[in-house]
């Protein structure tokens, strides 16, 4: 007990002083960088940073400016397909940090629920196979992407391909069917 108490006193003498050292580093290279850097000084905690948006669109700004052109854009695929003029809310040719942030937020967000809608669309195609009688050998894979069920594998005859794209095409939120089925007999 004794040695137990003297133990957790030392600890803790020495994680005061190691937290006020580290302290007073933290302290000096925040002022060095200030002066180091005048970008070092515009960096303000914001939600972007936590997410890793900054991190990224530093990475993406090679000529350092501060705002994305639709070039240097071009390394993220989540712009493509006219993403860079949507994100561009002012209309001003760049991107600043947040347009890029808000954008690239509400994409990922968006593609994270239609990833979820389609995993969904699949179990329900897979659960309603279970329950059909003459699926015993059934051995198709099911895919779907926003909302395209894709069917493959094979199956022994043509009433039951065809039945397997009638059960998917049923499901709620399907928007097509692509039968890949084979029929082997
Ligand atoms: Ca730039
Ligand atoms: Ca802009």
């Amino acid at each position: 007990m004794q040695n137990f108490k003297t133990k957790r006193a030392v600890t803790s003498v020495t994680g005061t002083s190691m937290l006020g050292v580290s302290f007073q580093r933290n302290l000096v290279s925040a002022i060095v960088l200030g002066f180091m850097s005048m970008t070092a000084l515009a960096i303000t905690p914001d939600p972007a940073d936590q997410s890793g948006y900054k991190r990224e669109f530093k990475l993406l700004d090679v000529d350092d400016n501060g705002k994305l052109s639709a070039s240097e854009i071009q390394k993220d695929a989540l712009f493509d397909g006219g993403g860079f003029g949507k994100a561009d809310k002012n209309g001003n040719k760049s991107l600043s940090e947040n347009e890029y942030a808000t954008y690239k937020s509400a994409v990922q967000q968006k593609e994270t629920k239609r990833v979820a809608k389609d995993s969904a669309i699949t179990s329900k195609v897979k659960s309603k196979y279970l329950l059909e009688k003459n699926f015993k050998s059934f051995d198709v894979s099911v895919e779907t992407k926003e909302g395209v069920v894709l069917l493959s594998g094979f199956v022994d005859n043509e009433s039951t391909k065809a039945r397997a794209a009638q059960i998917a095409v049923g499901v709620k939120g399907v928007k097509a069917v692509k039968n890949g089925i084979v029929v082997k007999p």
